[in-house]
């Protein structure tokens, strides 16, 4: 059976909706965030080396990073949420899925980091103009990318979904930004509005 070693409030939120729209049965082992410092407890470094979720253990394997988790999760259980190898969408659903955690969270978290330092008196130089021209530049993109689309790729739910609703959804909270990117945020409420993403987000309540 699957594990899947999932930290509150995190990326593996991805996993545990993928993982409730597959309906393959799994094993969901909970850890709850340090209160002060916010990272994960000391007992995810007797899985994984990193210490990171998401983790999962799938046929005697540990195996981290949310987008081979979720290549390998679809691949092996729902091949229906991704296009097929021979397709001409192939290339797009493999960028996509790539985009998430590649060029939209580095400006997101630089954004993030940027606004607690600030808060606590750094003044910023070079780094806050580079968030912010980075941050400016992917998230129209993607914005543009979705006018008109309920999905990224093919009017259809995919792995890049699964990948990318974390990020969009930390960026629009945390940087209060919705009103200036308005086809993310309906994207966005869509894919909240999933039967199997409210799922997840009950049983992450419940954990
Ligand atoms: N690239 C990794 C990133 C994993 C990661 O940074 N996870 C964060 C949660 S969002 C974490 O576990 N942070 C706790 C810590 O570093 O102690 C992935 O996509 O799985």
């Amino acid at each position: 059976m699957i594990k899947l070693h999932h930290l509150q409030a995190s990326r593996s939120i991805r996993i545990l909706w993928l993982l409730e729209e597959i309906g393959q049965p799994y094993e969901l082992i909970s850890y709850q965030r340090d209160a002060k410092t916010h990272l994960a407890p000391q007992s995810l470094k007797s899985i994984h080396p990193l210490g990171k979720s998401p983790v999962i253990e799938l046929d005697g394997k540990v195996i981290a990073e949310s987008g081979a988790i979720v290549e390998l999760l679809i691949k092996k259980f729902a091949p229906h949420l991704a296009p097929d190898e021979s397709s001409e969408h192939y290339s797009d659903y493999l960028q996509w899925l790539h985009f998430a955690e590649s060029s939209a969270m580095l400006p997101l978290l630089l954004k993030v980091f940027n606004q607690y330092e600030t808060r606590s008196g750094t003044t910023l130089k070079f780094l806050d103009h580079y968030a912010e021209a980075e941050f400016n530049k992917v998230f129209t993109y993607l914005n543009n990318h979705l006018n008109g689309k309920t999905f990224l790729i093919e009017e259809r739910l995919s792995g890049a979904d699964f990948m990318l609703a974390f990020v969009i959804q930390s960026a629009l909270n945390m940087l209060k930004c919705a009103s200036k990117y308005p086809h993310i945020k309906s994207y966005l409420d869509h894919l909240e509005s999933l039967a199997s993403y409210q799922k997840a987000m009950q049983i992450e309540a419940s954990a």
